[in-house]
């Protein structure tokens, strides 16, 4: 029987369990994986971090033969914790791809979310809880919020009301957690969740540890937080360093007579920083990616890897996924590049210039192939990893009929007084712009898997002069997956601004954040103060 200070893991292997891992050594305990049926019997306390799609997990536990040995093990009442898809499979089945059956140890199907009644699927980001009985390891999360990211959950129901912890409301209340003596599971990911996940981990592994006991709160059901995102353009400087940079209409060069990438600071401290300002995500964009393999490109890799030891939020990673042959004639697959950036941290992956090129092909043909870098990335790893990072640039017009694609009326007339625009989407770092537009890109993508939109705008970045909000509304009202408003942000209005009037779930900003203009706090408490649902 393993000591106090190690606590066994069950990664069966379907994905990126390294956070997990990350936040259980960062509280000071040993990790000892499961290898054998016999190592589930022998922990004294098991984490199972589900990853992957519900037919997968059971298939691999079945066949390692340790369906059976879990079942027993959570029956004899031994200390267990489930995250995510760990709390999915201890139902009776779940419709993802099925019905598949489960472990059925909790009455209750899991089924999709339901998209028609305006809530965006894959539920992703800052939610509160309901606790509804004592849950031991929720104790002291009282309306804090925690971060959830799946499309399929499981409902309460009379049959599985005495498991029930807490529950969360997003168009309807799903179960949040459950437990049952020493059994817990969480819908959620304590391990992206900040400080407050670390605290519940924390609670699981060290049930002595200091309790702050306060009553369970109950509180009004909240709505979704809108996320405010903190975005590090990534590249490498002349001398060779990968330092954070940051462009005026994506031109990152200094106007010296060097002409020297602007450098704004390193990486891996910047997004730390971050971390601890409060941003409720971080993104690398690898803007060079485009041209130089990112898996030649270690550094970012080791910038992805240090991250994820200190970071407890989720982080994206963008640039240079799609298929590769290198020097050698060895040839790369997108699916390849986006599995490193995986093992390395990341929890989504953002495509650029290969998504825009899958979509026009997709436009033209209506046609599914299943090849593009898209659809199989979100195949292996979810929909809810993958994000399409959209470069649009505006290009007016007299008249929206003089485009086939998608016009909408500006707020700010043209320099010839022309009152309507499209959104041409670019490739290869806004140097390449393509025959379709933003919202026929949007459309397509999420058909095609995305399950998230990274929306930017050539002519707002690095301006400060706000978001374009007539962008942000036409694609966020066009698309059921979540949409991150980018480029433009300088003060703090710009985000209530943005959160007003458009669908937006998230706003990104880059510039305002390396220059310290504007703290991630100050924007936090100006939203709270507007009455926008955030996470403090
Ligand atoms: O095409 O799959 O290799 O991906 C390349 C990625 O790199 C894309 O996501 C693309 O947006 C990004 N990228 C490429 N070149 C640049 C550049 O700036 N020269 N950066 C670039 C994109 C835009 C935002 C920026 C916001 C907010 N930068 O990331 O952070 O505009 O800035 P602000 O708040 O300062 O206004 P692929």
């Amino acid at each position: 029987v393993d000591d106090d200070s190690v606590v066994t893991l069950l990664d069966y292997g379907a994905g990126n369990v390294r956070s997990v891992r990350n936040a259980i050594r960062f509280l000071g305990f040993d990790i000892k994986d499961v290898q054998t049926p016999e190592d589930i019997m022998n922990a004294k306390r098991l984490i199972f971090p589900g990853v992957g799609a519900f037919a997968a997990a059971m298939d691999v536990l079945n066949k390692k033969e340790m369906a059976e040995v879990l079942c027993a093990y959570i029956k004899q009442d031994r200390p267990f914790l489930g995250i995510c898809l760990g709390l999915q499979l201890l139902f009776e089945s779940s419709e993802e791809n099925g019905p598949v059956k489960g472990l059925g140890l909790i009455p209750g199907v899991v089924g999709r979310f339901d998209s028609s009644n305006g809530f965006r699927v894959p539920h992703i980001g800052w939610n509160a809880l309901q606790i509804t009985k004592d849950s031991q390891i929720l104790d002291d999360i009282g309306s804090r919020h925690v971060y959830f990211v799946h499309s399929y959950r499981a409902m309460p129901s009379d049959d599985n009301r005495d498991w029930i912890s807490s529950t969360c409301n997003y168009g309807e209340n799903f179960i949040a957690s459950v437990r049952r003596g020493n059994i817990h599971a969480v819908q959620f990911h304590p391990e992206k969740s900040g400080d407050v996940g670390l605290s519940i981990l924390r609670r699981f592994l060290d049930p002595k540890c200091e309790i702050t006991k306060k009553p369970p709160v109950h509180r009004k059901a909240s709505k979704l937080a809108k996320r405010v995102i903190a975005c590090l353009d990534v590249r490498t400087n002349d001398k060779g360093d990968l330092v954070v940079t940051k462009g005026d209409q994506y031109n990152v060069r200094e106007h010296t007579k060097e002409n020297e990438v602007r450098n704004l600071g390193k990486p891996v401290d910047l997004a730390g920083q971050y971390y601890l300002d409060g941003a409720d995500e971080v993104s690398f964009l690898n803007i060079t990616g485009f041209r130089d393999f990112p898996l030649g490109d270690l550094p970012m890799l080791q910038v992805l890897r240090y991250t994820s030891e200190n970071v407890f939020v989720p982080s994206t990673v963008g640039g240079g996924i799609r298929d590769f042959t290198d020097g050698t004639g060895r040839y790369y697959s997108s699916l390849e590049v986006a599995s490193e950036y995986f093992r390395s941290g990341a929890d989504k992956v953002s495509i650029g210039s290969d998504a825009v090129y899958a979509a026009e092909e997709y436009s033209k043909t209506g046609v599914k192939t299943g090849k593009s870098s898209l659809e199989q990335i979100s195949k292996v790893y979810g929909n809810q990893a993958v994000v399409v990072s959209i470069d649009p640039r505006r290009v007016y017009l007299k008249d929206p009929d003089d485009v086939e694609f998608k016009a909408v009326r500006v707020r700010n007339p043209g320099p010839n007084g022309e009152e309507y625009a499209w959104y041409q989407c670019t490739v290869n770092g806004g140097r390449e712009g393509r025959p379709i537009g933003a919202y026929e890109l949007a459309k397509a993508v999420e058909d095609l898997g995305a399950g998230e939109i990274l929306l930017n705008c050539i002519d707002c970045d690095g301006q400060g002069k706000g978001f374009d909000i007539d962008l942000i509304k036409l694609i966020s009202d066009a698309v059921s997956i979540p949409v991150i408003a980018s480029s433009g942000a300088g003060a703090v209005e710009h985000f209530s601004e943005v959160f007003f009037e458009t669908n937006t779930s998230a706003a990104l900003a880059a510039g305002i954040f390396h220059r310290k203009e504007v703290a991630i706090q100050s924007v936090k408490e100006h939203l709270l103060k507007a009455g926008i649902e955030i996470r403090m």
